[in-house]
């Protein structure tokens, strides 16, 4: 398939971020990234790089098709995957210890050359906010890397409500893939277009009725994940013990 081209809003694209400016002009340490991509751009050709952001409790092979398909799709030379450290807007529900996420992430992308994990929103501690990430990202990799930020249609209906919205919009490119139970509608395009600067594209991907919640709440019951995350994470998710107590 060729590579999708979207209608990025071109007069963004010169527009600096300030904290972005601030870190280069003072010479901010680039700290690393990911093991695969820390050198994307570096030889200065142009590079597109993929970031699929979650909290991954537990990854599971829906968040790991629509990364594949948006690679294929948009050309994305690699996606790194990025747990969130501590997700602000799930505060009021359990969530699994950052390490043992990572370490599920890990596993799920192992076999998969053009994925990789980052512990950055980790490593930065507080509360995690996408913003944050993108400017780390982008002060991380030369301008002719291209970023595009991966997400469901689900979360990409309430970006104008993250914090700093406006500021993300021109760090990065977002691509909404349609999710099982949230059809991305003409019309949700045309309001999500009239609400925000962003340059949203939109992608569908093969329908995968899987989240993690369910796959908590299977495990919960003493029921069967295989097959609905990868092998290794299935086999580390019972030999941690973990979800067994998920009401
Ligand atoms: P979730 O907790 O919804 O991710 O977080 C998604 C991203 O939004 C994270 O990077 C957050 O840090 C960021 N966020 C949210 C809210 C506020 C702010 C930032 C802020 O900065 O203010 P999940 O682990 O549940 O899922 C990961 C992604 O995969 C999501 O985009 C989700 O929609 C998508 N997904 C699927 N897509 C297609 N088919 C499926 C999917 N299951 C999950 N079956």
């Amino acid at each position: 398939m060729a590579a999708a081209e979207a209608a990025w809003a071109p007069e963004r694209r010169g527009e600096e971020d300030a904290a972005v400016q601030g870190a280069r002009d003072a010479g901010a340490a680039r700290p690393a990234v990911c093991e695969r991509f820390d050198d994307l751009g570096a030889d200065g050709a142009p590079a597109r790089l993929g970031i699929m952001g979650g909290t991954f409790d537990p990854i599971h092979i829906g968040h790991l098709a629509c990364a594949e398909q948006a690679r294929e799709a948009f050309g994305l030379d690699a996606v790194v995957f990025v747990p969130a450290g501590s997700p602000v807007y799930k505060k009021h529900q359990r969530v699994t210890g950052a390490r043992q996420r990572l370490e599920m992430c890990r596993m799920a992308v192992e076999s998969n050359p053009s994925f990789d994990v980052s512990a950055l929103e980790i490593e930065r501690g507080g509360d995690t906010y996408t913003v944050d990430t993108l400017r780390e990202l982008r002060t991380h990799y030369p301008d002719n890397v291209e970023l595009f930020f991966i997400t469901g249609a689900d979360a990409v209906a309430n970006i104008v409500r993250w914090r700093e919205s406006h500021a993300m919009a021109g760090l990065a490119r977002f691509i909404a893939v349609t999710r099982p139970g949230y059809a991305l509608t003409e019309e949700r395009k045309r309001a999500l277009a009239e609400q925000s600067d962003f340059a949203i594209d939109c992608l569908e991907v093969t329908a995968l009725a899987i989240s993690s919640s369910d796959l908590r709440a299977r495990v919960a019951q003493g029921r069967s994940i295989r097959y609905l995350t990868m092998g290794r994470v299935n086999d580390y998710i019972v030999a941690q013990g973990l979800y067994r107590e998920e009401a």
